[in-house]
């Protein structure tokens, strides 16, 4: 039996649905029913999600719950958090849930319940980051260790860096962290240029640690630290985060300086793993477990409210809803606030490397779009870069706004600016200005009749543009849980409902490989590989270049 989801009788229902929804404008849904935000709104603790700014109405969430539960979403919850083996090409649990399972609840995976094995790394971790903290684990020559690097790349790279800059408010006072991951050359110069190898600690982060960038980019350090202190220092600066003890000896670690995670951790999902061990270091442990207190708050949420209430699945079924019915494949994440500017890139891992896949898990190539691009950064700065296409270009992109109510650095009247924005911004893409309008408002600011004609189309939006808004109360180490947990589910959901395995990557392995065999023609050895002839062209050029 086909699993393509456009073969089922509810997508054919929300595709006639659309028809007579796709001209309705949501200013006048507003104006109809002053109970519209209310009933479009939806708060677990401390964060809340209105989605009423969206293009739908209660039939269209009623088709879109059907949907889900055509699509057995509550049975593969279940199935998730139980340890099945969902990623069914890798034939691997998905259980970063387990990381956060405080309830501490037995989670099996081959018969064994893998909750002990969680514990003792949690508490290696918390051992390790509070003797760097207090200064009893020092480095080579005695001195405090106040330098973190993590090393690492892709998902283990982008989790700690987002979460190290977006808690940056809880960092130790004396402790500073970096992040290497580009191979090119210039990632490591700039981090290792203004740092002294007696003050600093290396977190070598790799799940397989066979990636080239990183093992590179690891070698590269090894090397700066031994000409500086000599071989025997490497014990004191190296740590490694992997599943991989075999390499991580042969690096030169010792196994006893080694925290483990494990398969049924994907690598985009592994933050709250000893991936997260530089964040460990910056905030302390105890600031470490409320984030995954949070995060656990949002599993729980997800795993036992029904699907009308619940915040991941909503999120999922509007982001279908305008990827596949509307036909719009592009998504925003504006967070305002500094401290989360990377989220979207984040985010942009989670959900592309995830969801960007065109055989449905029975090896069926699908007829529909599945994950959307998604791009963000931080407003204002967006504001005054990419916002005119969202307001006035002729592609539609629904977008996410998050904001805290408070902020962690009240200074005069800067965030109640910052929450006029975002909330301005959503009521203009809502909106729109009428071409009537904008005619009146110039005509108000004393234009003349000519420059009224002439300007009242530039200065008119079309609107009825989407956006979700979700507000939290400071951006803590909890609501940070919550909000890349939520995000997480939500990815889960799309990935259900498309019938595709959200957990492997395939994509990225063709050109990796390529770069394998372009890697001796470059250094002037290799035999007979045959390429296109931009490629091999290019190859020329850049060794003609070179001379
Ligand atoms: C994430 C991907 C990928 C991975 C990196 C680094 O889900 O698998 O981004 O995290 O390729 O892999 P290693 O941790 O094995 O070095």
């Amino acid at each position: 039996m086909t699993k393509l989801v456009s073969k089922t009788k509810v997508w054919k229902k929300l595709g006639e649905h659309y028809k007579h929804i796709k001209d309705v404008k949501m200013r006048e849904m507003f104006e109809y029913d002053e109970d519209r935000a209310k009933k479009f709104t939806i708060q677990l603790e401390n964060l809340m999600l209105d989605y009423s700014k969206n293009r739908i109405n209660e039939r269209t969430m009623k088709h879109l719950f059907r949907l889900a539960r055509d699509c057995q979403l509550e049975e593969m919850i279940k199935a998730m958090f139980r340890g099945d083996k969902i990623n069914t090409t890798e034939k691997r649990a998905v259980l970063h849930v387990a990381l956060r399972n405080r309830a501490n609840t037995p989670i099996m995976v081959d018969g064994k319940d893998v909750m002990p094995q969680i514990n003792e790394v949690f508490a290696k971790m918390r051992d390790f980051s509070e003797a760097v903290r207090l200064g009893k684990f020092k480095g080579h020559t005695g001195k405090k260790l106040t330098n973190i690097v993590n090393i690492g790349i892709g998902g283990s790279d982008l989790g700690p860096v987002m979460a190290c800059e977006a808690l940056k408010k809880y960092w130790a006072k004396d402790m500073k962290c970096y992040f290497i991951s580009n191979i090119d050359g210039t990632a490591c110069a700039e981090v290792l240029n203004n740092l002294d190898p007696e003050t600093t600690l290396f977190i070598v982060s790799s799940k397989t640690f066979t990636t080239i960038e990183t093992m590179t980019n690891a070698r590269t350090c090894r090397k700066w630290l031994v000409d500086a202190l000599g071989e025997h220092a490497v014990a004191k600066h190296f740590v490694a985060v992997s599943t991989n003890t075999k390499e991580v000896s042969k690096f030169g670690i010792n196994p006893e300086n080694m925290f483990e995670f494990w398969d049924f951790v994907g690598g985009r999902y592994s933050m709250w793993s000893a991936i997260g061990l530089s964040l460990a270091l910056m905030v302390g442990m105890d600031n470490f477990e409320k984030m995954l207190d949070g995060a656990y708050a949002m599993d729980k949420h997800f795993a036992e409210t029904d699907l009308e209430h619940n915040i991941p699945v909503i999120l999922a079924l509007i982001g279908i809803w305008y990827n596949n019915f509307f036909g719009i494949k592009r998504y925003g994440v504006i967070p305002y606030d500094q401290y989360l500017q990377y989220l979207p890139a984040y985010l942009q891992q989670l959900d592309m490397e995830s969801n960007g896949k065109f055989v449905t898990k029975d090896g069926e190539v699908v007829n529909y779009s599945t994950g959307p691009v998604l791009f963000g950064g931080a407003g204002t700065n967006v504001q005054h870069s990419f916002f005119q296409l969202i307001h006035q270009g002729t592609d539609i992109v629904p977008v996410d706004f998050i904001i805290p109510a408070i902020s962690h650095n009240e200074i005069g009247d800067h965030h109640e600016i910052l929450v006029a924005n975002v909330l301005a911004q959503g009521e203009a893409l809502m909106k729109g200005k009428t071409v009537k309008e904008a005619a009146q408002g110039l005509t108000k600011a004393g234009k003349s009749k000519e420059e009224v004609k002439e300007l009242k189309y530039f200065k008119s939006f079309s609107g009825n543009r989407p956006s979700n808004t979700i507000l939290v109360k400071k951006v803590d180490p909890y609501t940070l849980g919550m909000l890349v947990a939520m995000y997480e589910h939500k990815v889960f959901v799309q990935g259900v409902i498309w019938n595709i395995n959200s957990y492997d990557q395939m994509g990225v392995e063709l050109g990796k490989q390529m770069a394998l065999n372009i890697l001796p023609e470059l250094q002037g050895n290799a035999e007979g590989v045959s390429h296109d002839s931009s490629t091999a062209n290019l190859i020329a050029s850049i060794k003609k270049m070179r001379k």
